[in-house]
């Protein structure tokens, strides 16, 4: 069975991060091994949170792991907290990181224009630096717009976003995938450029108002799940594109869906299919 180590914080509650990343790689039949960065008591979007930073494992960890030769198909990066996480997070890269295992990067900064709380200017400079050599990222906009310097903005055209991927690869990715982009107001999808092949490719599905947490950590853990399990990149984009469309919709049906996370438990069954068909 491939294996995928998924390297982000658990939020005890919270619905995003390892909580996701976990149970939807393992839907897709690739085993899920965690890399714990960070323990919070709720994800930063909550009024109140804990957060004890786990980087002082990092190493001992990555000991162990080579000592008893463990390997990973793909290195598979979310939420980060720290500056000196990024740099412990790179060694460990380097460690493990072998011509088989690819390197996906969640750049995961901010949304809707705006950087989550507790990241800085200093944050985003650091992660601009963190996905040299990634083989893919999937940022949304605001953590595209950021990483690169440039003021976020909703009004764009295809010749925007297309620069925005070639900057993005610029900055040492080998491929990006621009999440949550909408030409029209029914459609949404995501923008993705492949560096090697220098092609642009996308994808739309529709587009549901509002605003749901934790779709961006279903997302990436869905295209990495699914790349390792053997889809392209591009069509592992777009199963995570449906999937994350799947995850919404059973939230907005439900009466008492949290507000804080997407029922994506009640769509694994749609992803399982997809996956074996
Ligand atoms: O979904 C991204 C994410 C992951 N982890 C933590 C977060 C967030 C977004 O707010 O706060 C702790």
């Amino acid at each position: 069975m491939k294996r995928v180590i998924t390297v982000q914080d658990i939020s005890c509650i919270g619905k995003c991060s390892l909580s996701v990343a976990l149970p939807v790689i393992s839907a897709l039949g690739v085993e899920a091994a965690a890399l714990p960065t960070a323990l919070l008591s709720t994800h930063t979007a909550f009024r109140e949170f804990t957060y004890k930073e786990l980087t002082q494992q990092i190493d001992p960890i990555s000991r162990v792991f080579r000592r008893l030769k463990i390997g990973f198909d793909a290195i598979y990066t979310g939420y980060l907290g720290s500056i000196e996480q990024m740099d412990a997070i790179e060694q460990f890269v380097e460690q493990f990181k072998t011509d088989e295992t690819a390197l996906i990067i969640d750049p995961v900064l901010g949304d809707h224009g705006r950087l989550y709380k507790g990241f800085s200017p200093a944050t985003v400079e650091r992660m601009a630096k963190f996905i040299n050599g990634a083989d893919l990222i999937v940022p949304n906009l605001t953590e595209a717009a950021f990483m690169l310097g440039i003021p976020f903005t909703y009004d764009y055209d295809e010749e925007y976003i297309k620069d925005i991927l070639k900057r993005l690869c610029a900055l040492g990715a080998k491929r990006a995938a621009l999440t949550g982009i909408s030409f029209e107001p029914e459609k949404i999808g995501f923008y993705y450029y492949d560096s090697v092949s220098d092609e642009f490719s996308s994808y739309f599905n529709e587009k549901v108002s509002g605003t749901y947490l934790g779709t961006g950590d279903i997302f990436a853990s869905t295209v990495t799940g699914a790349y390792v399990k053997g889809l392209s990149y591009f069509e592992a984009l777009k199963l995570a594109t449906d999937f994350s469309l799947e995850c919404i919709k059973k939230t907005a049906l439900d009466p008492d869906a949290r507000e804080y996370g997407v029922n994506f438990e009640e769509a694994l069954p749609m992803l399982v299919r997809r996956i074996n068909k």
